[in-house]
């Protein structure tokens, strides 16, 4: 009888501590330590079917973390690129992931580093949004609504 109370005091006190445990948000991994601010994806006309996403991304980690993909369901492939200069062209390279230095601004803009969206399902419209979800190092993810935004400054594919 005594043995059969001390397992159900033992199981009681696991599910409290795993309770404590995922609301203080350590269940959250890298995606709970990343902030998103900015995001938006640019518009693009009914026949072209890429586009891209960008933001600012800031980890409060103590240690380098990483971007290492992303998913959005508006896209049939999401890649992370950068441009670079070849030759005095500007060219995108595919990345495999992007870092992310203990609290320091990332930028993901025109012309940087960027997440690819090919193969839109649909067509992106100012006004619109677009769910996107990151996915870090220990593949914890994190979904952010990016609006949709003309974009004067066009990236050249
Ligand atoms: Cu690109």
């Amino acid at each position: 009888m005594i043995a059969g109370k001390r397992l159900r005091m033992a199981r009681t006190i696991l599910l409290f501590a795993s309770i404590l445990m995922a609301g203080s948000g350590m269940a959250d991994g890298v995606a709970g330590k990343v902030s998103v601010t900015e995001p938006y994806v640019r518009a693009v006309p009914p026949v072209v079917k890429t586009s891209a996403a960008f933001m600012q991304l800031r980890s409060d980690d103590s240690v380098e973390r990483f971007l290492v993909n992303a998913e959005s369901p508006v896209a049939g492939v999401v890649e992370l690129h950068m441009h670079e200069h070849d030759d005095g062209v500007m060219r995108m390279r595919r990345i495999v992931h992007i870092h992310l230095p203990p609290k320091k601004d990332v930028s993901l803009e025109p012309g940087g580093l960027h997440i690819m969206l090919f193969d839109l399902k649909k067509t992106l419209k100012p006004g619109d949004s677009v769910p996107i979800t990151l996915i870090f190092d220990d593949d914890s993810r994190k979904t952010i609504e990016a609006p949709v935004r003309s974009v004067t400054d066009m990236m050249r594919h």
